[in-house]
């Protein structure tokens, strides 16, 4: 197949409330939506996800948008695309930039699986029909405020939280949770906010059952969390890290981690995601997978994505209206009995919205053959 056409939406979707962690806070989701259409008509979507400032890793949504126009679509130009997964060797001599690569890569895949007739999750190995997922709660000071946001998501049936943490907000909120649901699957998320003189008060975390720690120290750091996870009982999680199948082997060899949260827009699509799940399944490091705050394209492809049985551990995947007033697909995503079904229609499985997109976005053609 060979790309005719991208076209592009610019979103900006206010969030319910609004979600802070160790860096800062977000009240409102820019992102962009990528239309590809190849020279039969066929399209396919993908979500460009990072955010506006550079502070969760070094992409923003502007970079991203630059890498996109001036490097990644000439790439594409008259190129004859026979698998996703070409894209992923064109794409090849453009360094970093994985989330740009992403919302491109898998809006191919989306494309591919449409122009085959095929839903998405038929490429992968050993999928089940609904996933079970979990949330991630951000930092709430007022301890009553968040002890409410916890029990509503327990109540709504989330089956793992996810508490985000930073020094000065750790024990205190985290002994107030064990106390309530001291059987709760819990684990806490510090976007490298710790540092190595932190050691001794990080083994504090040991005595809480938690699921693990993610993303302790420094975003480029191996050596640091190695030290430490030879510290906790603790497993450690690694994120921010994590944007190659070679930081899963780094991670692996040095014994960073137990644990990789798997995001596919941080590891520059779906072709690379593949191996890094091949890499844990054949580590036993345990895999499970992450979010951005995507809209529901993206959230349908990473459902489509965990909808492989390997993904055991409940995702950062949650309902919608945990994050939005209104979603920009036509069948917002719910939680029912803990677990989200994974759409069954073709490609990612999900229509756009055109009345929502209306109030959200702006539209406009990037390239045309
Ligand atoms: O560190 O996993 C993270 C959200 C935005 C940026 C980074 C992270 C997160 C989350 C929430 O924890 C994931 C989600 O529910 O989409
Ligand atoms: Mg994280």
């Amino acid at each position: 197949m060979r790309i005719h056409r991208i076209d592009r939406y610019r979103v900006r979707l206010p969030l319910r409330t609004p979600f802070e962690t160790s860096y800062g806070r977000l009240t409102e989701k820019a992102f962009d939506i990528l239309l590809v259409t190849d020279e039969l008509g066929n399209q396919g979507m993908g979500e460009l996800v990072p955010f506006e400032q550079p502070d969760y890793i070094e992409e923003t949504i502007e970079t991203a948008r630059i890498i996109i126009e001036k490097h990644l679509i000439p790439l594409l130009k008259g190129a004859e695309i026979h698998h996703p997964q070409d894209v992923s060797f064109l794409f090849d001599e453009v360094k970093g930039n994985q989330m740009a690569k992403s919302s491109l890569e898998t809006a191919i895949w989306d494309l591919y699986a449409k122009r085959n007739g095929m839903s998405l999750k038929t490429y992968f190995n050993d999928t089940r029909a609904q996933i079970p997922v979990g949330v991630s709660v951000g930092i709430q000071t007022d301890l009553a405020v968040l002890m409410d946001q916890i029990t509503e998501y327990v109540k709504q049936g989330y089956q793992r939280v996810k508490l985000k943490i930073r020094p000065g907000y750790d024990l205190k909120p985290i002994e107030a949770i064990r106390q309530k649901f001291p059987e709760l699957s819990l684990m806490v998320d510090a976007n490298s906010a710790y540092r190595l003189k932190d050691v001794p008060h990080l083994k504090q975390l040991d005595k809480y059952n938690l699921a693990m720690i993610e993303q302790p120290f420094a975003a480029d750091d191996f050596l640091d969390h190695a030290l430490l996870q030879k510290e906790l009982k603790t497993a450690i999680c690694l994120d921010e890290n994590i944007r190659t199948l070679k930081d899963c082997e780094v991670a692996f060899s040095l014994g960073s981690c137990r644990s990789i949260n798997l995001k596919i827009p941080r590891v520059g699509g779906i072709t690379e995601a593949m191996k890094i799940v091949d890499f844990c399944k054949e580590k036993e490091l345990l895999v499970w997978l992450g979010g951005m705050f995507e809209s529901g394209v993206g959230r349908a492809l990473n459902l489509q994505f965990a909808s492989q049985k390997i993904f055991t551990f409940p995702g950062d995947i949650s309902a919608s209206d945990r994050y939005y007033y209104e979603d920009i697909i036509t069948d917002p995503f719910e939680i029912h009995n803990g677990k989200i079904s994974v759409p069954d229609e073709l490609g990612i499985g999900v229509s756009l919205s055109g009345e929502i997109l209306a109030k959200y976005s702006t539209y406009e053609t990037i390239y045309s053959k």
